[in-house]
């Protein structure tokens, strides 16, 4: 039901009202719909997040206007530059430690009117807390779906995703590799991968094909078949799907993106499955702890 937080401040003078303005607008405040009537004028300074802290104990020495950034050295120059080209008669201070694991500096860009800006002194403090998955593959069972068309590509793709499956932590009883004749065949064979149940489950599923679009007259529509094969399983199973089906304009393109001049795919698909598998085990268990 809340909305916003919002501070109002007196700012005086006209005067003051256009410095207060210039000077937070020139510490990255966005600026929002102000007012202009005949008995009063506002002006509206937005930051991208609020909040209201109550708190017991202590606090360092801070202004009742505290503003977090993101970066309190840059904070700090610019507030140095805008003093420096408006002559106020404010006052900037130093950065120093706080004893709330932050640091901070106060001015007074115009004088009467205290702010102070921080930033939390450990650089992950203070950061949107995000569950990202491992990259360990050890208690993981994977299923690999290979096209046999242009085999010279698919199989250097096959060797990228157990390179990364083994570096991983896999074991080689913990993947099954199936071989279907074309891309086309791809979803099918995941489908059925999909379905083991009891031991042989699978937790993901790594597709591995190629498409050379110069040799094959309906590459777009097996193309779009597989990509919508693929997510469409993906969604239904709930179990992750990677994509590492190649689309080459060339055989020459292809080979590039399979271990030679560009890293390999294969490689590629099965650390995004060890990891959206592991993201898919630790949001199952609650996200961040
Ligand atoms: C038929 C065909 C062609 C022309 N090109 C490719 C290709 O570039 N890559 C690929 O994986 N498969 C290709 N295929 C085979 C089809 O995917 C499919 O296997 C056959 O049409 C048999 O259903």
């Amino acid at each position: 039901m809340i909305k916003a937080v919002t501070f109002l401040r007196a700012a005086g003078t006209p005067d003051n009202f256009d410095k207060l303005r210039s000077f937070l607008l020139a510490l990255g405040f966005e600026a929002g719909r102000g007012w202009n009537e005949a008995e009063s004028a506002g002006t509206s300074l937005l930051a991208p997040l609020g909040n209201v802290e109550y708190f017991t104990g202590q606090a360092p020495q801070v202004a009742g206007l505290l503003f977090e950034v993101t970066n309190l050295d840059a904070a700090h120059q610019a507030a140095s530059v805008w003093m420096k080209a408006n002559s106020t008669g404010g006052s900037l201070g130093d950065i120093a430690e706080s004893s709330w694991k932050s640091r901070l500096f106060s001015v007074e860009p115009v004088a009467g009117h205290r702010m102070t800006f921080w930033a939390w002194s450990e650089p992950l403090r203070g950061k949107p807390v995000a569950v990202d998955g491992d990259l360990s593959a050890a208690g993981m069972r994977f299923g690999l779906v290979v096209a046999r068309w242009n085999a010279v590509i698919t199989e250097r793709l096959l060797e990228g995703a157990m390179d990364a499956l083994l570096r991983s932590g896999a074991r080689r009883e913990d993947f099954l590799i199936t071989r279907v004749p074309g891309a086309w065949e791809i979803p099918m064979a995941a489908r059925v991968l999909t379905e083991i149940k009891g031991a042989g489950a699978v937790d993901a599923v790594i597709p591995l094909g190629c498409l050379i679009r110069g040799e094959t007259a309906h590459y777009e529509a097996i193309y779009t078949e597989v990509a919508r094969g693929i997510g469409q399983l993906q969604q239904e199973s709930g179990i992750p799907h990677s994509f590492g089906v190649l689309t080459c304009e060339t055989l020459e393109q292809a080979l590039n993106r399979a271990g030679i001049k560009a890293g390999n795919k294969g490689f590629e698909a099965a650390i995004a499955a060890i990891e959206m598998v592991s993201l898919k085990r630790k949001l199952a268990q609650g996200g961040p702890q």
